[in-house]
């Protein structure tokens, strides 16, 4: 964003100073506001709808086999649930997902409504009493981040943060030593 509103101050300037320097010349007018008012203005924008159509259809959970992480939120805390080795694992205030891998957040919430960001990872999504959202969300390599609620849900909302390990798919996953459901 930085770059791109440096250049386009640059641009306006540039255009701003031509014009002093070079003085009115009616002639141009029409020329400038259908080259560059019209022409150049729509193809930046059909280029950033291009781009937001495929980041936003990238972003759609879909049945694709990508691992179901369901995360149930409650005051003031998360609890994680996701397939293992041997069966369910799961996990209080830690999420353990692979790099390189798209997966979807399955959320719920047993008491008001929570909401689920991830700041490094993506945008936002609400948990819910009764209602269930999908989340779709991929972290590109091995880490850790921090995940919080991201609406206000009571006395303990500021400490309802849960950390996001991201480990590498090539190795054993890390909560396989995590206690798993009976
Ligand atoms: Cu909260």
């Amino acid at each position: 964003m930085l770059i791109g509103s440096g250049l386009i101050t640059v641009l306006v300037l540039a255009l701003a100073g031509l014009a002093v320097w070079r003085g009115p010349r009616p002639s141009d007018e029409r020329r400038w506001t259908i080259w560059w008012g019209l022409g150049f203005s729509m193809s930046v924008l059909a280029v950033l709808l291009a781009f937001a159509l495929w980041a936003g259809e990238r972003m759609i959970a879909r049945d694709d086999g990508a691992l179901q992480v369901q995360a149930e939120a409650q005051q003031w805390g998360w609890r994680f649930v996701q397939p293992g080795p041997s069966g369910p694992v799961e996990t209080e205030g830690v999420l353990y997902v692979p790099a390189g891998q798209p997966f979807d957040i399955v959320l719920t919430s047993r008491d008001v409504i929570h909401s689920f960001w991830v700041p490094q990872l993506g945008g936002k999504m609400d948990a819910i009493p009764g209602h269930r959202n999908v989340h779709r969300l991929m972290a590109d390599a091995p880490g850790t981040h921090e995940g919080l609620c991201a609406e206000f849900c009571g006395i303990g909302h500021a400490a309802m943060r849960f950390e996001v390990v991201v480990y590498d798919p090539a190795a054993p996953p890390p909560f396989v030593s995590a206690e798993s459901l009976p």
